[in-house]
């Protein structure tokens, strides 16, 4: 009896797994990553903070087929956000105009709003971290970092499915 059992249970974990698609509840996912928009908003190093305790990261855009794919994702679900206006991971915290993501990747594709990135104007000079909003057609803005805004984490499909890999 007690290995049947066992093994009637192995075969629930893989199911469930399968079920989510190797990603978190809730995330959708897309070649190795899985992207998902929390109901809540924060600015944007509390951001960062909320995705990685989803053992994730701020949404980090490779390239040009990445960005048409959160799109895409993003037309089918602004609508549940106001403000559709959403922090990304790009920022120049460390060295004003030096562009990178917050995993320290510098930004090599970009996607820039006209006039953008700004800092600001010469009035302010002081925003460092990329939004993306609906009304600007996801093109990148700085803004002030220390805004609340809702915010876009992606998590690597590797690290998702952690020890359950093996199983399968
Ligand atoms: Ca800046
Ligand atoms: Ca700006």
């Amino acid at each position: 009896m007690v290995p049947t059992t066992r093994c009637g249970f192995l075969i629930l974990i893989v199911a469930l797994v399968e079920v989510n698609g190797e990603c978190p509840d809730g995330f959708i996912k897309h070649n190795t990553s899985c992207y998902d928009i929390p109901h809540v908003k924060a600015d944007w190093s509390q951001a960062t903070v909320v995705c990685n305790e989803l053992n994730g990261h701020l949404l980090e855009l490779d390239d040009a087929a990445e960005e048409s794919f959160v799109h895409g994702f993003l037309s089918l679900h602004w609508k549940a956000y106001n403000p559709p206006e959403f922090w990304i991971a790009g920022n120049d915290i460390l060295v004003e105009g030096t562009w990178e993501w917050a995993s320290g990747k510098p930004v090599t594709y970009s996607n820039w709003d006209d006039g953008e990135p700004n800092n600001g104007g010469n009035d302010d000079n002081n925003e460092h971290c990329m939004e993306m909003s609906q009304r600007d057609q996801w093109k990148w803005h700085d803004q002030e970092c220390e805004e609340d805004r809702y915010f876009v984490c992606e998590v690597p499909v590797t690290d998702a499915i952690g020890g359950f890999a093996p199983i399968g």
